[in-house]
């Protein structure tokens, strides 16, 4: 640790969950790259230390950027890598013995990027000693946000008997009058138990019970869960009782787990994305984890208001780009109907050293802890696998050849795609997709300030795809930075009215094609959002329809016309939908 850069630093108090690089006055932990320490001590429960044969004590964290280290009183109980998904350890033995004595939790956290880490990235040294001081290093990304590093999500402790409940997966098939729940119960501890399984509705009724580790829920005609603005009760969940018994050490152990279960089935056709049987059209945004302060840190009043806006805005869907958001906010996805397509953080594979074996095996792992954490979200309605990767480069292939085997493998029940911005002719990783996601930004990185190209480019874009491909085809980026307050009549680029007339440019192509095979549109981005500084960026990436303080900009509102003009088209929304009133209260 000679230079002052990457001395390993120790993280403020009080700052979890929180990105660490906005908190502080000192310039030099904004962009920091290495080490960085947090500490804390806690009082346990004396009961979690009494019964210690029989209570297992687990520490968990939401998340932690990148590749964490953690100790339990100067022991070492875990470690993890990746951002974005949760990690956990059995610490019962390093804790016990000590009642009344503070238990000490000790991280360190490194947010460096190879070219071996999802996301990816490269540390390179600048070696001309007459340009840089000595050990000079900057870490480069090829994904355009912040890299905010810290404790991003709650970290908790918890307990559980010493034979437990470790998982349950549950799927779904449905007609109009039956559907049918299967579950598979995974137990750890001992290999007597006995598990028994009640499924009620929301009026606390039981419909329908069960037993064993592995079996299938019969249900009558039952409340499916839909998508929000598909139905007048959307995002309806049945509450799954898992209850295991089992004899250890003299003692019956009981754990009880309840989970939440929509009832619902996606399919894919060459033309439509259909949910319970029915066509559903992707009327939604991209987001990001991302806020003044906080940086990519779970904030629940921030979350709240960005449902809200959703709302307001009539979006039905998100994709989460491009990493797994917290945990909470699926939770609210599955509740308000918000259908998600889950990316995981394979963003910015653009080196080739990233498409090997090294980097393939880790993606199989990340795609592991993704599926295991989110498999049972009813608002989960396809997997992704990347978002722009290099997938003209050969390799690429066999690459997503075997993500996405890996992914269907560990669940058949959901379609998987990736999001590409590469030449349809050139993508080696199409194939394998079930649904087509592209981004593309005509009249701004392309043709910049000819808003009279995009008719004749999104058509033909769109054409290529579906003519190579016959699958239906997402709109999953597309966007104009806008400087709020900025006008300009003539439409200008930065503009406010420029942002609002490429959407409109954008719009009339959407409207025809998707009588053909277009199944949906995604807005690049919800809201503003910080990035490294560059000579294109002002304060971040402006791309926003919401200010980075989700304030709405004038795209916000052409944007929220339509969205409400979408979903009152469609025939399966009741009246009492057709007005604002009901999600403004
Ligand atoms: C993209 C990327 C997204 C960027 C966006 C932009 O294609 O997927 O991460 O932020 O373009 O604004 O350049």
């Amino acid at each position: 640790w000679t230079h002052p850069r990457q001395s390993p630093r120790t993280c403020p108090g009080g700052s979890v969950p929180a990105s660490f690089n906005d908190i502080t006055q000192d310039p030099s932990l904004e962009n920091y790259i290495g080490w960085v320490w947090y500490e804390k001590e806690v009082l346990l429960p004396l009961r979690w230390l009494q019964d210690d044969l029989n209570t297992r004590v687990v520490l968990r964290f939401g998340s932690a950027h990148y590749y964490s280290i953690v100790w339990v009183n100067g022991v070492q109980v875990m470690e993890h890598e990746g951002g974005h998904l949760p990690f956990e350890a059995d610490i019962s033995s390093v804790i016990q013995g000590s009642p009344g004595i503070p238990c000490r939790i000790t991280v360190a956290l490194n947010n460096t990027l190879t070219p071996h880490t999802l996301p990816p990235g490269s540390i390179q040294y600048m070696n001309d000693k007459t340009r840089y001081p000595k050990n000079y290093f900057v870490q480069n990304i090829r994904f355009d946000f912040f890299n905010y590093a810290g404790i991003h999500r709650p970290v908790v402790l918890y307990t559980t008997p010493s034979v437990y409940i470790d998982d349950i997966t549950v799927t779904t098939t449905s007609s109009e009058s039956v559907a049918m729940v299967q579950y598979q119960v995974s137990v750890v501890g001992s290999t007597l138990y006995s598990l028994s399984l009640s499924l009620r509705d929301q009026e606390g009724k039981v419909v329908a019970t069960g037993d064993g580790p592995a079996g299938e829920l019969k249900v009558l005609n039952p409340n499916l869960w839909w998508p929000y603005l598909m139905h007048e009760n959307p995002g309806y969940r049945y509450s799954l009782e898992v209850k295991m018994q089992a004899q250890a050490n003299g003692a019956l152990l009981e754990d009880v787990y309840t989970l939440p279960v929509g009832i619902r089935t996606v399919h894919v056709t060459s033309t439509q994305f259909l949910i319970n049987g029915r066509p559903f059209y992707f009327h939604g945004v991209n987001k990001h984890e991302d806020a003044d302060i906080r940086g990519k840190g779970f904030d629940w009043p921030l979350v709240v208001k960005d449902f809200n806006l959703l709302r307001w805005l009539g979006a039905n869907s998100f994709r989460t780009s491009h990493y797994p958001y917290a945990e909470e906010i699926m939770d609210l996805c599955d509740a308000y109907g918000i259908v998600v397509i889950d990316e995981c953080p394979g963003v910015g594979i653009k080196m080739s050293e990233s498409f090997g074996n090294k980097s393939l095996q880790h993606h199989l792992v990340v795609m592991e802890e993704l599926i295991r954490r989110d498999k049972n979200r009813p608002s989960v309605v396809m997997w992704s696998v990347a978002n722009e990767p290099a997938s003209e480069l050969p390799p690429a292939g066999y690459y997503f050849k075997t993500v996405i085997a890996h992914t269907k493998a560990l669940d058949p029940s959901r379609p998987v795609t990736f999001v590409t911005d590469a030449n349809y002719a050139l993508d080696h990783g199409a194939p394998y997709v079930d649904v087509i996601c592209v981004n593309s930004y005509f009249s701004w990185y392309h043709d910049p300030g000819h808003l009279e190209v995009i008719p004749l480019q999104l058509t033909t874009q769109f054409e290529n795809w579906y003519k190579t491909y016959q699958k239906p085809i997402i709109q999953s980026e597309y966007g104009a930075d806008s400087v709020p307050g900025l006008h300009s009549d003539p439409p200008l680029m930065f503009s406010e009215e420029y942002q609002k007339a490429m959407l409109r440019e954008y719009h009339s192509v959407f409207d025809k094609k998707r009588k053909e095979y277009v199944i949906g549109e995604l807005i690049w981005n919800f809201a503003d959002f910080m990035t490294n500084q560059g000579t294109t960026r002002v304060l971040g990436n402006k791309k926003g329809i919401f200010t980075r303080q989700r304030q709405p900009k004038s795209a916000a509102f052409v944007l929220r016309e339509r969205y409400w003009k979408i979903a009152n088209e469609s025939s399966c929304l009741p009246p009492i939908i057709k007005s604002h009133a009901l999600f403004l209260k």
